[in-house]
């Protein structure tokens, strides 16, 4: 590396914090069943403890984002949830209502047909929304379930009209510093029309909910071949770029680890945030997160590789330089605008990210400093045995 690709690189690193999901600790499964790990986190401490954890050999990760329905009992002071985060290093997050799990959402949530799902829907985000208010997130994020299996079976507008008036109503409610992030998906579980299929949509259901709604692109919720990295440079340059869900996938919503298939896609969609922070000179404010399943992989081992591996990208996409790609694209020099990116993806950035963790106090390898330390070993033996004397059996929900 030059000096100048390691200061680009360093600057990159100090302005990239990652979100880890509380749920990605705990056990999951695929829709056929799930796969229990003795180190899976039992209840909330647990995943606090082991965010934080990530969080001190990384030093990039000072929030989780936590799921409203597994993460909080009703009836609990959630002051009492951001303190015990606090007490292991990190902040609540992002604040996820769930709008899928009830039986009364069979027929979906914002966009049922029945007023009273529609109105017990919504309450709960509004809920969510005070309850991001008491342990001070900033961001509500919010996916939806909603959708028809059959041609014919719903209003695809009514149930689009349905979706407008509940975001609207549920603007109104959001604190002044706080965001809202509308997801999208194209299918699964919805299998004819997704209500929030694709980012077109989110996008206008977004601008029509108000200022503070913005889109959340999950790298993994698009068809095979669409061209992320464009309807991210889209996303930004209308200032409608909330968040990210990181993950890869070979399929669909595989939900693997970031960059463990395609790690140039994520590069790519990093270059495009590295190239309008070039251009506006400041950096564009994005939640950058992560939702993954790690069924067979250890969930921090999972995680510390997502998250370093998020690092490297970040780090080799602000690498290239944005001067000589822009001189290159007036000329249509296909070949050197293409190589500029090449060149910094197969930059070795590991001095930049050595030389990063040395200033910053941090172990040289994340996830060599966790295996050494140990962590995984005592929370196996401590939450086998809490099983045990709580009687736990598992299944159910991913909670
Ligand atoms: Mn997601």
């Amino acid at each position: 590396m030059t000096r100048t690709d390691l200061h680009r690189a360093r600057e990159a690193l100090n302005s990239f914090v990652v979100e880890t999901p509380s749920w990605g600790f705990a056990d999951t499964g695929t829709r056929f069943g799930k796969f229990f790990q003795d180190a899976a986190a039992i209840d909330f401490g647990d995943k606090v403890a082991d965010a934080g954890h990530v969080h001190a050999l990384t030093g990039c990760c000072p929030t989780v984002a936590v799921h409203v329905l597994w993460d909080f009992k009703a009836g609990e002071d959630p002051k009492a949830a951001a303190r015990l985060a606090r007490r292991h290093g990190v902040k609540i997050g992002a604040i996820n209502p769930n709008l899928f799990q009830d039986q009364g959402y069979k027929w979906g949530s914002f966009g049922n047909n029945d007023p009273k799902v529609r109105a017990a829907a919504l309450q709960h985000c509004v809920d969510s929304v005070a309850l991001g208010q008491a342990v001070g997130s900033e961001y509500l994020s919010l996916w939806f379930a909603d959708g028809t299996n059959y041609p014919g079976q719903g209003s695809i507008r009514g149930r689009k009209h349905a979706f407008e008036e509940s975001l609207r109503a549920l603007h109104a409610a959001l604190g002044p510093k706080q965001t809202m992030l509308v997801e999208y998906k194209p299918f699964e579980p919805a299998f004819y029309a997704t209500d929030i299929a694709d980012w077109g949509m989110a996008l206008l259901l977004a601008k029509k909910a108000g200022p503070r709604a913005k889109v959340l692109v999950d790298t993994g919720h698009h068809y095979s071949g669409q061209n992320i990295e464009q309807i991210v440079a889209w996303l930004l340059d209308e200032d409608m770029l909330g968040g990210f869900h990181f993950n890869d996938r070979r399929y669909a919503d595989d939900d693997l680890t970031l960059g463990s298939i395609d790690p140039y896609q994520i590069f790519r969609v990093f270059h495009e945030i590295h190239a309008f922070a070039a251009d506006r000179r400041r950096w564009p404010k994005i939640a950058y997160m992560i939702d993954q399943c790690h069924n067979e992989k250890g969930k921090i081992e999972a995680t510390i590789q997502t998250v370093v591996m998020a690092q490297e990208l970040y780090a080799k996409a602000a690498l290239v330089d944005q001067q000589a790609l822009r001189r290159a694209q007036a000329k249509n020099q296909v070949v050197d605008a293409e190589l500029l990116l090449k060149k910094a993806f197969f930059t070795d950035v590991a001095p930049a990210l050595a030389d990063w963790r040395r200033a910053n106090s941090l172990p040289a390898d994340p996830l060599v400093a966790h295996r050494r330390s140990g962590y995984e070993r005592v929370a196996a033996a401590d939450r086998r045995r809490r099983r045990q004397e709580r009687g736990l059996t598992r299944g159910g929900s991913f909670a």
